[in-house]
């Protein structure tokens, strides 16, 4: 029998509809979801796609075609501490964002009620 799983794959905004589209497209379900990074406190989307273990790697396939890696600058703040208390310094680095983080889960259950 087919384990079931549950690919998780948080992504850039930018690219969730033509993910979406593509997922449908192929017959797979999938759920959206709004969320935020931890480190850049932005939005990203999270799909869960719950699956047939034997539809993983097309689904991995799809997500490595449509979600593509961006540079960003972001500006994180630095405490100096100083004798009248402590500053923050705002500083500019530059990071790679995506294409997608990807998590692929073992599924005890999965049932339509
Ligand atoms: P964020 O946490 O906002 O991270 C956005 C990007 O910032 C990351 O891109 C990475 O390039 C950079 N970054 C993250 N933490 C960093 C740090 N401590 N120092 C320097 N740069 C850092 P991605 O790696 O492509 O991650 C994109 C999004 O995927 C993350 O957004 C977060 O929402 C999610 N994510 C990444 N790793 C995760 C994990 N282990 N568990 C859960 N979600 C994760």
């Amino acid at each position: 029998m087919n384990q079931v799983k549950l690919v998780v794959a948080v992504v850039q905004d930018r690219d969730a509809v033509d993910l979406l589209q593509e997922l449908t497209d192929a017959g797979h379900g999938a759920t959206k979801l709004s969320s935020t990074g931890g480190f850049l406190r932005e939005g990203n989307t999270t799909l869960l796609i719950g699956c047939e273990d034997d539809s993983v790697e097309e689904i991995l396939g799809v997500i490595r075609q449509v979600c593509r890696t961006r540079e960003q600058i972001v500006t994180p703040l630095t405490p100096i501490r100083g004798s009248t208390g402590d500053s923050f310094v705002p500083y500019s680095v530059e990071v790679t964002v995506g294409g997608a983080t990807v998590f692929v889960l073992d599924v005890d259950q999965f049932f339509h009620v």
